[in-house]
């Protein structure tokens, strides 16, 4: 079926890979890619776009006749809490926007993502399920609970097919991450490639959920891919990889860098940190569309490194 797609904050860690898969799967006409500023050397339609802007988002929509919408845009837990209310209103702003130009427009499917950073006051911090309570003590994250609550509203009340994941930590190769309280375990790998110590802002025990991006993106697709009828969850999904804490990761790659230094000099991220999930239970996602992740920590940190090195043109000693 042929189905025109936009996907907003594509040159973010997620938009970067996402784009690319959704290129070689529906082809390259029919993906339009956007963001603030433009992307050197993309090889597709792009398209500045501020999603704050609603006159802007329906102009792209009408323009590409878009019938599909992954909505990535969002400041993130770290860099949200510098601003809080400049957070809320800027990820609030942008998703009900898109839900308003999605339903005036008949869009057939629209993507959000929510992440683990939904859970916070109350919530079980081990094998955290999809119905605990919902008290986060992140802008972010309660802009993130009010998204969720805000699809749910829009697919009872209008029809409107919003499906979403909460996605814990992502680790990639292929961009950096930005702004977020797990963003340490993608910047822990660079460093060891570049054999350069690296200071963690958390705490070495610090278990947080992650994922690696092959994973987050399969979930994306395949939630995307799955019946109607099927997706019983309609604020969001909870999605597990890997659990790990710092000093797991680094055990991890000294088996290929034995002399890798790490400090610990905890900062304020440390504090939402502590607050999040250890461990998630995704029985739902398992369930109703059939999750399962495949990458370990052994199989992150081989890929990682090889990937890490040959964008840094690194070679093996
Ligand atoms: C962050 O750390 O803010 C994000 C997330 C878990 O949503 N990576």
């Amino acid at each position: 079926m042929k189905k025109t797609i936009l996907v907003i904050g594509a040159n973010g860690q997620l938009g970067t890979v996402l784009t690319q898969s959704l290129q070689l799967k529906y082809g390259k006409e029919n993906i339009v890619a956007s963001d603030l500023r433009p992307r050197e050397n993309y090889d597709g339609i792009f398209e500045i776009l501020d999603a704050t802007d609603v006159r802007a988002l329906e102009k792209v929509v009408l323009k590409y006749h878009i019938g599909e919408i992954y909505h990535l845009a969002a400041i993130l837990s770290a860099n949200g809490e510098k601003d809080p209310l400049h957070t809320w209103g800027v990820n609030m702003k942008a998703l009900l926007n898109v839900l308003e130009v999605s339903r005036h427009n008949g869009m057939d499917k629209v993507f959000f993502p929510s992440t683990i950073a939904v859970f916070g006051e109350g919530a079980s911090q081990e094998n955290t399920c999809n119905n605990e309570p919902l008290h986060p003590l992140t802008s972010y994250g309660i802009s993130k609970v009010a998204g969720e609550n805000w699809g749910l509203y829009y697919f009872s009340k209008y029809g409107l097919d919003v499906r979403s994941l909460r996605y814990p930590g992502v680790i990639g190769y292929q961009s950096n991450a930005g702004g977020g309280t797990t963003d340490y375990a993608v910047e822990i790998f660079h460093s060891a490639v570049l054999e350069k110590p690296f200071t963690c802002f958390l705490d070495g025990k610090t278990t947080l959920p992650m994922i690696f991006i092959d994973d987050a993106i399969r979930a994306t697709l395949e939630l995307m891919d799955a019946p109607k009828e099927s997706i019983k969850v309609r604020t969001s999904y909870n999605i597990s990889g890997i659990s790990f804490s710092p000093e797991e990761v680094v055990s991890s790659i000294r088996k290929i860098y034995p002399n890798f230094e790490v400090n610990y000099v905890p900062d304020h991220r440390q504090d939402i940190a502590s607050k999040w999930p250890k461990t998630i239970n995704d029985k739902e996602a398992k369930q109703d569309w059939g999750w399962r992740p495949e990458y370990d920590m052994e199989k992150i940190t081989n890929v990682m490194v090889y990937k890490l090195k040959e964008r840094y043109n690194v070679v093996s000693k």
